[in-house]
Order: structure tokens, then sequence, then C-alpha cells
């Protein structure tokens, strides 16, 4: 039987099949999950519908901006509604202004600072503020992270901040869901090759120098996050919560 029997949950942050959301979907539903999808804007509706249709019937698919409140009242109704509880929640949704990831940190505009958190970090709080009444048989939310959160990587900017944001929130939230078994885990990942990272000055660069210095001496494979997404959601990670595990060949362990 499947790691994930019976359990039902909810995806934000599938874009295109490249993206880090789909590969945790696959893995959460390969292990018997059955599944939510949300998609942010008309633009990606039909890559999510044609994506998460070959889940079958009881797959449901709706839009979300996570900067909405009404749009995420809207979605917990709908499943509420459909799947009378929940069990699983992960967030893959991040999003800073190009602008704010290509020049100087010191020109990090206040507009620039408030969308990439609200986006990247707040909405975490907002979903599984959502998620909780639904969670009656305890929960696991996972959020993706990336390790510009605690150290400097050039251009990440402002993303890097709103990553430590959102590892904080994975704390904070951790302390205050577990009472009623709702765990909330971060994945911090190594680069990879996604929408996200598309058109990224140096991401090429970036995954030659992963593939230099991280001790497995190669990058992560989607289906390797897919693996751990699956592993956090299962009942053998019970007592694991507010932790950020590295799927990152290692790379974060290094000093130089
Ligand atoms: O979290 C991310 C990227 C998230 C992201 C990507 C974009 C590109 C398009 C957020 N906002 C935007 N805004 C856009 O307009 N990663 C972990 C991937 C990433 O992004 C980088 C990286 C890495 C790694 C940016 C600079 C340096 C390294």
């Amino acid at each position: 039987m499947g790691l994930l029997t019976g359990k039902l949950g909810i995806v934000f942050g599938v874009a295109n099949k490249r993206s880090i959301a789909w590969a945790i979907a696959q893995a959460w539903a390969r292990e018997g999950a059955t599944l939510a999808f949300t998609y942010q804007g008309e633009r990606l509706k039909d890559n999510v519908e044609e994506l998460a249709g070959t889940f079958g019937a009881d797959t449901i698919i709706l839009p979300c901006d996570v900067t909405r409140d009404e749009d995420i009242a809207s979605v917990f109704a709908q499943v509420g509604a459909k799947f009378g509880r929940l069990d699983l929640l992960l967030h893959s949704v991040a999003f800073a202004p190009r602008e704010a990831l290509e020049g100087d940190f010191l020109d990090t505009s206040r507009d620039a600072f408030k969308v990439a958190h609200d986006v990247s970090a707040y909405s975490l709080i907002a979903l599984a503020r959502g998620a909780a009444p639904l969670m009656t048989e305890g929960g696991s939310i996972v959020a993706m992270s990336y390790y510009g959160a605690e150290k400097v990587i050039p251009h990440y900017n402002v993303m890097g901040v709103a990553k430590a944001a959102l590892e904080a929130s994975t704390r904070y939230l951790a302390y205050s869901l577990g009472p009623k078994k709702v765990r909330v885990n971060c994945i911090s990942a190594g680069p990879m090759n996604t929408l996200a990272a598309r058109g990224i000055a140096g991401f090429g660069d970036m995954l030659k120098h992963y593939e230099a210095h991280a001790p497995l001496k190669r990058n992560v494979l989607p289906d390797e996050l897919g693996a751990t997404g699956a592993f956090l959601a299962s009942n053998g990670a019970a007592a694991i919560t507010g932790q950020v595990i590295y799927v990152d060949a290692g790379y974060q362990i290094m000093g130089m």
C-alpha cells in the first residue's frame, strides 16, 4: 500500500511539467493521495488542467492568487465541500519583481520587498490558516525554500530575505499548529531548471558550481524532491516539524 493512501492534499504552485510542485504532486499521487491543485491566473489554467487531469475524476482544479484573501477562502470552501477534510498542503510559490533579482540588493524598492514577502512568505501563513480547520486528523504542510535564505547568493537578493521569512514562519506555524498534530516543514532544494529559474543570468554556471562543489558532485533530480515531499507528508515523519530539510546533494554542509 502507498505511503499516503487515503490522504487528501492540495498543491499550490504547479506552472508546468518542470515545476517542483508537479514533481512532489506526482510522488504524492503515486503514494495514493487524492489531490486538489490551484493555478495562478488564466495563463496557467490549461497547463495545470492538462497535467492534473491525468489523475482522474476526484481531482479538483481551482484558480488561486495567493495574494487575494477571497481566492484563498474560496479554495478552502470548495476543497472542504468536495473532500470534507485535508491532510496535506504543498506551498511551492514564490515571486519577486525581476528587477529586484538583477540589480544590487541595496536598491531593493519598498514595493519589491512587499510583493516578494506577500507572495513568497505571507502566503504560507494565509494558506495554513485556511487549511487548518480542515486538517481534523492532523496534517503535513510542506513549503519550498532555498539556501539563499541563510547565506548570500548573488542576485537572489530580496528573495533570500523572503525565504528567511518563510523558514522562520515555518517554525512559528509548527509551534502554532503542533497541538492540532499539523506539522510544518520546508524542503530547501538545490537549484533546479524550472520556469522560475529560466532567464536568471548565470543559472547554468550555478548548476555547474553545484556539480563541482556539492559532496555528491551532481545536481538534484525532480524525483528526489518528490521522494522527500512524500516522506514529509507520510506518517514516517510524524515527529518532524518546524524543520528545513536540505535536498541539495549536500551543498549546504560545505564551508568552501
Ligand atoms: O526561488 C527561486 C526563484 C523564484 C523566483 C523566480 C523569478 C523569475 C522571474 C521569484 N521571482 C521571480 N521573478 C521573475 O520575474 N529559486 C530558488 C531559483 C533561483 O532564482 C535565483 C537564483 C536561484 C537558484 C535568482 C538569482 C540567483 C539564484
